[in-house]
């Protein structure tokens, strides 16, 4: 049966991001959600496996009953197995079709594979951590640190209280499931390890240091590729080092709110502190964004059940709508869910703008699924709210449309800041992501995707974007940092990333490990390292480390490998 591919994310697989090396990721990322019409018409039940393929590929899937799910739509968790049949192209955005590919999907008896067995499909090779490994010198005794910052998404919850003994957090409180799963992580590996043809072989950091830097300074088109998942000191590094050697460097907005960042540059960006939305939004949209999977404390720490100085009721004083392809699990919470087709946005925001601008006489019966008196009914509240904010996720950045959906969101808000306040503010999903495109802009003149090749730094994403580099087969060295291509890029790129001198700069095992030549451990931001990181709404927050251990951070390691590169380059001379 042809469907179409939507993926995004759940609660459980990102409660399970820091565990990629397990069972339990692999089943998370496994699942495939259809509506039961469709099941019906595949011959397949819950618990059976489907055959799902595309161009790019294929594999098999868990089947998941899901009447949240429309018709004719298959929804994949966020990870290896739906990037295993994803394509590479992105239309000249940078962000690849993640929501909206054409796939077959079919009944198949075929045994699920795990996470490590599909990178290995592609050239990788699995790695295990040592039994008993523990990151060395760690701050011994028990204690508890208060008002911490948590590195895992935008929201940057800085509430949050570890309980530590020895290195080890042993509660976590105010945390939701994913922070608690990064705090409490067994993941973290302690040596640098190389591959040597079908082998891991643990090197020194010495060694590990000079290799990357062989790499880096004798490579003809090298990639920097990631840092949303470190501080805004490491990128200033990686920065540098990208000058020194002429390096592509681009971070995960390309693939994510990137398209949301080329509207802005069209039309602007109507924005505002999550302290405006708590203390006097009485409407919240959440369009596109599923805060209760991706963003688990947004509604109740910055928006729909926060209490505000203007807002003393909470939930009771705002009117919450959603607007998605599915009844996600954000939606279940709303005031009034409005399902749109998948793609559909562009032609209902600017139906929306046309109500606003009173041409509702122009707008047909139906539009992009949504009957035409649903959106009077929305039109009349955005006009009469006294502050308005709309949240926008990657639903509207990963669909057909890209950037123009984001700006066809814009210039509606514009609209009706002309009657009322109005504010959009995307959800960016890294902790750290929003300081990437500051850290950029302000080093280089360009929020993500530049390219220093030519002596000069050019920025044209979908040209010097990460996936567009790796798509074309033409980067020769890698370097993946605060990111894990191996689970979240595209097929092709992931395998052209196991044919060349791909490093990884990661605290834990991650899928990336197995496409790599090295991996070099370090310690991680808010946990073993400190740094800077800017909040989704562009709030810089000083993000502690909870105890201290010896581990190098990122900081240190970038440092090393650019004074190696210095000195090879100045041999070279
Ligand atoms: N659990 C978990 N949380 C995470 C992450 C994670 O991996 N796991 N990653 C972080 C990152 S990097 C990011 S960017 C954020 C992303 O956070 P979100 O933007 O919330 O991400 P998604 O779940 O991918 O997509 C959001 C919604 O878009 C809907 N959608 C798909 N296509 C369309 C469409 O055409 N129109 C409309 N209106 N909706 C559509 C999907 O059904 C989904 O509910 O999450 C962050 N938080
Ligand atoms: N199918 C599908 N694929 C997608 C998407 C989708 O919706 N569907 N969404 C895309 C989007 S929006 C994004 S942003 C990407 C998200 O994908 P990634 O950026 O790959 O997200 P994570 O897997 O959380 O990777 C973060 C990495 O940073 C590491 N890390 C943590 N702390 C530190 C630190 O202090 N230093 C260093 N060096 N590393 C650290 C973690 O161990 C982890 O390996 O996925 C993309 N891929
Ligand atoms: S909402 Fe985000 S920042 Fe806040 S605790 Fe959860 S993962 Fe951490
Ligand atoms: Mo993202």
């Amino acid at each position: 049966m042809k469907l179409l591919m939507s993926s995004g994310r759940t609660p459980n697989q990102g409660a399970k991001l820091y565990y990629k090396d397990t069972k339990d990721y692999s089943r998370e990322t496994s699942y495939c959600f259809l509506n039961p019409m469709d099941l019906m018409e595949i011959g397949v039940e819950e618990g059976e496996h489907v055959l799902i393929e595309s161009t790019a590929g294929k594999t098999i899937f868990f089947v998941r009953e899901s009447p949240e799910t429309p018709a004719g739509v298959v929804f994949l968790p966020c990870g290896p197995y739906a990037n295993f049949i994803l394509h590479e192209f992105t239309h000249a955005t940078g962000a690849p079709d993640f929501k909206g590919m054409p796939v077959t999907v079919s009944a198949t008896d075929l045994p699920l594979l795990s996470a490590w067995d599909l990178m290995e499909e592609l050239g990788g090779l699995r790695y295990e951590i040592p039994a008993g490994t523990r990151i060395p010198d760690v701050e011994k005794g028990e204690k508890v640190v208060r008002n911490h910052a948590c590195p895992l998404c935008g929201c940057l919850c800085d509430d949050i209280e570890l309980h530590i003994r020895d290195g080890v957090v042993t509660d976590v409180v105010n945390g939701c499931l994913l922070s608690s799963g990064k705090f409490q992580s067994p993941g973290r590996m302690a040596k640098p390890i190389r591959r040597e043809g079908d082998a891991w072989k643990e090197i020194s950091f010495d060694d590990a240091i000079r290799s990357a830097a062989e790499m880096f300074a004798t490579a003809k088109r090298p990639l920097l590729y990631g840092w949303s998942g470190t501080s805004t000191e490491a990128m200033h590094i990686g920065l540098e080092i990208a000058e020194v050697i002429g390096a592509a460097m681009d971070n995960c907005s390309s693939e994510c709110h990137g398209p949301t960042i080329m509207a802005v540059q069209e039309v602007g960006h109507p924005g505002c502190t999550l302290g405006q939305v708590k203390n006097r939004a009485d409407v919240i949209v959440y369009w596109a964004c599923n805060p209760i999977a991706a963003h688990p404390r947004h509604m109740s720490r910055y928006s729909t059940f926060s209490t505000g100085a203007f807002r003393p009721e909470g939930r009771a004083d705002r009117m919450v709508i959603v607007v998605d392809i599915r009844e996600s699990e954000t939606a279940k919470l709303a005031d009034i869910f409005i399902q749109v087709k998948l793609g559909g946005d562009y032609a209902l925001f600017n139906a929306l703008r046309a109500i606003v601008r009173g041409k509702r006489d122009v707008i047909p019966n139906v539009v992009a699924g949504v009957e035409r008196s649903v959106l009077f009914n929305l039109a009349d509240i955005l006009l009469n709210a006294k502050f308005c904010s709309f949240f926008t996720g990657i639903g509207l950045t990963q669909s057909r449309g890209k950037y123009k959906n984001v700006r066809a969101g814009i210039e509606l808000v514009d609209e009706l800041n002309r009657y009322t306040k109005c504010t959009l503010t995307p959800l960016r999903g890294h902790w750290n992501v929003d300081g990437t495109n500051q850290i950029f802009s302000l080093t280089a003149g360009y929020p993500y995707a530049v390219d220093y090749s030519r002596g000069i730094v050019h920025y044209n994403p979908g040209e010097t974007s990460g996936v567009d580099i790796l798509a074309r087969w033409e980067a020769d060295a890698v370097l993946i940092l605060g990111t894990d291509l191996g689970a979240h890029f595209p097929r092709e790129t992931v395998t052209h990333l196991t044919k060349i001198n791909t490093v990884v700069l990661d605290p834990f095992i991650s899928l990336s490990t197995a496409v790599a030549k090295l991996h070099i451990p370090v310690a991680a931001v808010g946990i073993d390292a400190e740094g800077t990181a800017y909040r989704l709404d562009g709030v810089p927050i000083h993000v502690r480390k909870a105890f201290t251990s010896g581990m190098p951070s990122d900081e240190v390691i970038l440092s090393r490998i650019l004074e190696e590169i210095r000195r090879i380059k100045q041999r070279q001379k």
